[in-house]
């Protein structure tokens, strides 16, 4: 054909090779990758790689061993096959020291997922350098994490309707998904997204560069956190991967540069697609604003990209918006004066500085009494802190409700009712702090408990006051708090003598010293002290 080949849903914004000033700073935006430390060591690579093709041998075995006991043949059994595939950053290759492998199980359809959550895991735990495995069969979408030689792997399984998995599978056809369990067709959704990113991209490598360069500000800035409310891996992907598509010849340096630009002034809420929506043969909802009104509110749509498309930024909100929108602002500043060698790269991953910006700050705290309880509790509070952060926007004199990324967790060691009361509400004192559960002798005796304790922080930037109006701006927030509340404790599994939770507000100078780097309360003080004079 005579027509342009491109990747998208447009044609590209220009299809120029980079400049040679463009080349230079992608140079020095990689040494600096390698600076911060966000590739693993070849040695890890390589274990990464044994370890892997030790899980694929593990699950053709797995599947061997259900097909033998459920009576098939040896003909059958041989060709019942059985194959990994990988997802996640791994799978993308922006993955650093230390990350998981993200690995999805495909099996044929006589192997079922109690098989998995049985026979399966018991293979993993006798497996050699097997450090971890604990399964959640009952989880949304079920896993199994687990640690072989040191390196962590998540497992998803997904059975389709196929007597047989052959090695050259591909999960791309729709057609596969037909007839499969919901928590298959789930579990297929990682992977399939990923690998439709990686074809709808003119280069991988150096999508690859940028991303990874994108993933590493994100952090630093604090704005990675689906559930929070900011943008997940996924997305932050697919972001990076559209601007690869509007500039399928730039190198990593320049992809960075237009990243922020674009994004800065993108016209949300157009959504970000990386190819046109398409139907399948599924009886699911895909992404349509026309249709649905859930998906009108999606403030910045970012579309996955396989069927059936879903958007990865159903969480933002009208603050989380504003926090972002100013963060690409940043960005595009600071790289605009890297490419006039005004300013260096390290500039861009500098760290956030949540914790100095407001006067005013919401602590949530989770508490209970077991790990295993706190680490269900805490995430039921932290999956529910965006619709605390939706009804504060509410508040009139709130311009801005600011969730922070990851909650703190602490354990204290309480002899009374009174210090667990403390703890819950958040007013440990200094005594309770530095008692450590060796100095309880005698714990039966003093009736010693550990007191698990989460808590999370939302940053409260309130409205100045009118020039001319009089009277103290008074902050009532405690129709939001009360709902939150509410909406808390009608969780299905929730347990008012188990679980605690508690909201209050403190003036940053009332901010616990766990919340700061090592030397960053020192400057935080000398900084107030140049307010004041
Ligand atoms: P890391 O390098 O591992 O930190 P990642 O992007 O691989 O970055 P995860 O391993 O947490 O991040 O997640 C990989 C994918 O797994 C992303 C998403 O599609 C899926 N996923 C993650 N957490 C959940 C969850 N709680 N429920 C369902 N899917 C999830
Ligand atoms: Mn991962
Ligand atoms: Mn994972």
């Amino acid at each position: 054909s005579t027509s342009t080949r491109y990747l998208g849903v447009t044609p590209p914004i220009s299809t120029s090779e980079s400049t040679p000033r463009e080349r230079e700073v992608t140079l020095t935006l990689m040494e600096e990758l390698r600076r911060q430390n966000t590739f693993e060591s070849e040695e890890e690579a390589k274990t990464r790689e044994i370890v892997l093709g030790r899980v694929a041998a593990l699950v053709k075995a797995f599947v061997r061993k259900v097909s033998l006991a459920n009576g098939l043949s040896e003909a059958a059994t041989a060709a019942a096959g059985g194959k990994i595939f990988t997802f996640g950053s791994y799978r993308l290759g922006v993955h650093g020291p230390g990350s998981d492998i993200d690995t999805l199980c495909v099996v044929p359809k006589h192997v079922s997922r109690e098989d998995f959550f049985e026979t399966f895991e018991k293979m993993l735990r006798d497996l050699d350098g097997v450090t971890e495995v604990s399964g959640v069969p009952e989880a949304y979408v079920p896993i199994v994490k687990s640690k072989i030689s040191g390196i962590p792997i998540d497992f998803l399984m997904a059975r389709l309707n196929l007597s047989s998995i052959p090695d050259d599978l591909s999960l791309q056809d729709d057609n596969l998904l037909r007839n499969l369990d919901d928590r298959c067709i789930r579990s297929l959704n990682g992977s399939r997204v990923t690998d439709e990113v990686l074809r709808l991209v003119p280069n991988v490598s150096v999508f690859r560069d940028a991303l990874r360069c994108i993933k590493l500000w994100a952090n630093r800035r604090a704005i990675y956190s689906n559930v929070n409310g900011f943008l997940g891996g996924v997305a932050w992907a697919m972001l990076v991967a559209r601007i690869c598509q509007l500039y399928p010849n730039a190198l990593a340096g320049a992809i960075v540069s237009r990243f922020f630009i674009i994004m800065h002034q993108w016209a949300w809420p157009q959504p970000v697609l990386l190819k046109q929506i398409e139907e399948g043969p599924l009886q699911v909802r895909v992404w349509n604003p026309k249709l649905y009104p859930a998906d009108r509110a999606h403030r910045m749509p970012i579309i996955t990209p396989a069927y059936p498309s879903m958007c990865a930024t159903h969480n933002v909100t009208q603050s989380t918006q504003m926090i972002m929108t100013e963060e690409f602002k940043k960005g595009a500043d600071i790289v605009d004066k890297v490419i006039i060698n005004k300013a260096n790269w390290s500039q861009l991953f500098a760290k956030h500085d949540f914790f100095h910006k407001y006067r005013y700050y919401l602590q949530i705290i989770a508490s209970t009494g077991t790990p295993e309880l706190q680490l269900k509790w805490s995430g039921t509070v932290e999956s529910r802190l965006r619709q605390l952060v939706m009804k504060l926007e509410f508040v009139e004199s709130l311009t801005l409700a600011h969730p922070f990324v990851k909650g703190f967790e602490q354990v204290h060691y309480c002899l009374n009712d009174d210090e667990v009361r403390m703890v819950a509400e958040g007013e440990v004192n200094e005594v309770i702090v530095k008692r450590k559960a060796e100095d309880i002798a005698d714990k039966e005796r003093y009736g010693a408990r550990p007191i698990y304790s989460t808590t999370f922080y939302i940053g409260l930037a309130i409205e100045a006051k009118q020039p001319g109006s009089t009277g103290v701006r008074r902050l009532d927030i405690s129709w939001p708090t009360a709902e939150f509340m509410k909406m808390v404790k009608a969780w299905d599994k929730y347990d008012n003598n188990t679980m605690g939770i508690y909201i209050r507000h403190i003036k940053s100078s009332a901010l616990p010293d766990y919340v700061f780097g090592l030397d960053e309360r020192q400057s935080r003080c000398s900084k107030k002290r140049t307010i004041k004079t």
